[in-house]
């Protein structure tokens, strides 16, 4: 068995949190955890349809995220949270939510210059022509964490080798 917990990935767009939750999730699955990955792409378009990207709209979508995980987390499931999640105070009030779980708030450390130059999506592209308004790191802000569980240099270190800290820091919790 396994103890219920929330792995809050944070950081820049294309700064690799998806990547590595999915990959964590794989690694947490052959183990026989039970797992899910609440990001954009699931999230976004359901349950926070309705908002946008302007500061207001990133604090409600990182609150229903936060419930969400909660939910999740009370149904005995390890959490993996994939949101940019750009501000403090937000990452703070979620910690606070899930309070008495284990938050494990990791923060997906990559250069913006880096992030730019793989800009997998297009997206910086756009937000460099003025095509996408409120756009992190280029017209919104992203306050790194001060704090975090876990710092992972995601422009350092493989894929595989990142999972590997992970895994070692849900380990030395007794998470595992
Ligand atoms: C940031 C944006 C924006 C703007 C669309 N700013 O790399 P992606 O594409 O797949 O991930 C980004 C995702 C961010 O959604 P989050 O829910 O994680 O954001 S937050 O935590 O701040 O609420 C990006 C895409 O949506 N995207 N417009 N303006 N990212």
């Amino acid at each position: 068995g396994h103890r219920s917990a929330i792995v809050w990935f944070t950081g820049l767009s294309g700064a690799g949190k998806s990547t590595l939750a999915h990959a964590l999730e794989e690694r947490l699955h052959r183990m026989g955890c039970r797992t899910f990955v609440l990001d954009g792409d699931n999230v976004r378009h359901g349950l926070c349809a309705d908002l946008g990207f302007s500061d207001a709209a990133r604090t409600e979508n990182i609150r229903r995220a936060g419930e969400t995980a909660k939910l999740f987390v009370e149904a005995g499931v390890i959490v993996l949270t994939a949101f940019i999640s750009p501000f403090q105070a937000d990452r703070r009030l979620v910690r606070a939510l899930v309070a008495g779980a284990d938050f494990i708030e990791v923060y997906c450390r990559c250069p913006l210059a880096v992030c730019e130059q793989r800009d997998v999506k297009g997206l910086y592209r756009r937000a460099r022509a003025g095509e996408i308004a409120q756009f992190t790191g280029i017209s919104s802000p992203y306050e790194a964490p001060t704090a975090a569980e876990l710092v992972v240099d995601t422009d350092r270190h493989t894929l595989e080798a990142s999972v590997e800290l992970l895994w070692a820091a849900l380990r030395e919790r007794g998470l595992l």
